[in-house]
């Protein structure tokens, strides 16, 4: 997998390190730590008892210091009923040495949030990759797939190891998907919108390690599921912080829904179509508008980071065709998404036959314009997805899930600073 020189050129430039949950800069000089020795809190709230002074870090339970940052950056009030607590003291200076047992702590927080900064970071900084995509373009399903297979099947075959950044990812990857889907067999709900759920604010954030090479390499992958709405229009996708994950992004995986294509949804023959969706034009150019905007550039000026772009629920795309209407809209048997790419390795040959088959397709359903807007993406290329497997008729699961292709964007990804083109 590619060295990401870009990125680490920019953090010794000065760029420093973005902290993948609150996206804001860190100077790693100036962090906070916290100490692993079970005895560090237990010593500090000793402490703070015997003074008397009433102290926000004091919890109700007698073992834990809250940890007011977090807290905050989670929206909550730290004397409230429920601030986030911790057994791990924390220091608030740079200093890097325990203010209780006086030993080196070794665990690095982000000051601002007080989430994990990972070892590794001087080097690798953050590459955090991003996932968007309208409403109802499977993008929970996708990225319940995805975290599965990334673990379980990418990760051997690439000798890498995924995990997740903190506990709060674990909990919620098994409650909100993986427990519903793979083990309750059901659909995922449509997802709550942003402004509605505080929950859906904070990123599910994995590394991804590579052993292999001179160096370990170590990649952040952010999973920011949103519920799709907050794409539709660039003035309210400019109000989120959506906004800045995606302008910092390392790459970017952009769904599009072949179903909500008009052209192949009124051509496909069905059960559960969903309606016709807003043009992919539009949505792509509300995202190339607020990365222009972000960044200060002129509405023109070609845009650095890569695109994948990815038609999610492709199973649908392989059936016979009932007629010739359909056959249109359909990836026949000879189609490049048939031929397996090659394992442990960037089969970068079978990536671009797909890439070059699918930009003709989008150009052919979708529209001329929509393969121009991508094309402002210096690098980029196209994929066909499906998490399923299958199209999926009641709210019940009623073939097992066997996923096609996901990992294929982010193979891409983690390779495309190597090629300097994408394409
Ligand atoms: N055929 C097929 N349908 C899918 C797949 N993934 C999701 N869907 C369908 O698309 C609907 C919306 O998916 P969801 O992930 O909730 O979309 P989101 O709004 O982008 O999060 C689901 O309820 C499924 O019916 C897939 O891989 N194949
Ligand atoms: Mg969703
Ligand atoms: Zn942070
Ligand atoms: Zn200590």
């Amino acid at each position: 997998m590619a060295r990401r020189s870009e990125a680490r050129a920019k953090r010794e430039a000065g760029g420093g390190y973005t902290c993948p949950f609150c996206c804001k800069t860190v100077d790693l000089r100036n962090t906070h730590y916290q100490c692993t020795n079970p005895a560090c809190a237990k010593m500090f709230l000793r402490g703070l008892r015997e003074s008397g002074a009433k102290s926000v870090y004091m919890s109700r339970n007698l073992d834990e210091e809250v940890d007011v940052e977090n807290t905050i950056f989670l929206g909550k009030d730290p004397e409230g009923p429920s601030p986030v607590t911790t057994r791990n003291h924390i220091m608030r200076d740079s200093s890097g040495i325990c203010d209780m047992c006086k030993r080196p702590a070794y665990r690095r927080l982000c000051p601002g949030c007080h989430n994990p900064i990972p070892q590794g970071a001087e080097e690798e900084g953050s590459t955090v990759f991003v996932i968007l995509g309208p409403k109802g373009v499977g993008k929970s399903h996708y990225i319940a797939v995805l975290i599965n297979e990334l673990t379980k099947s990418f990760s051997p075959e690439f000798g890498a190891t995924m995990s997740p950044a903190t506990d709060r990812t674990t909990l919620r990857y098994r409650e909100s998907y993986y427990k519903r889907l793979y083990e309750e067999g059901r659909k995922l709900d449509p997802t709550a919108s942003y402004e509605q759920s505080r929950d859906s604010r904070e990123p599910m954030i994995y590394y991804l390690r590579f052993f292999g090479g001179d160096s370990p390499r170590v990649y952040t992958l952010a999973f920011f599921d949103t519920a799709g709405e907050d794409l539709d229009s660039a003035g309210r996708m400019m109000n989120l912080s959506l906004n800045s994950f995606t302008s910092m992004a390392s790459g970017i995986v952009f769904l599009v829904d072949p179903l909500q294509i008009p052209y192949i949804n009124s051509r496909i023959r069905m059960d559960n179509k969903p309606p016709q969706g807003k043009d992919v034009t539009d949505i792509l150019s509300n995202i190339s508008n607020a990365i222009r905007a972000n960044r200060s550039m002129s509405p023109r000026e070609p845009i650095d980071i890569p695109l994948a772009v990815v038609l999610t629920k492709s199973d649908v795309l392989m059936k016979a065709p009932e007629n010739e209407e359909e056959a249109n809209v359909l990836f026949g048997p000879g189609s490049s998404i048939h031929i397996d790419r090659e394992r442990g390795r960037y089969d970068k040959t079978n990536f671009e036959q797909i890439s070059v088959e699918i930009e003709e397709y989008m150009r052919r359903v979708a529209s001329g314009a929509f393969v121009q807007m991508v094309k402002e993406f210096e690098r980029h290329s196209y994929f066909a997805v499906s998490a399923l497997g299958s199209n999926p008729t009641g709210p019940v699961l009623s073939r097992a899930i066997s996923p096609m292709r996901v990992e294929d964007p982010f193979i891409w990804l983690l390779n495309c600073d190597a090629e300097g083109s994408g394409r």
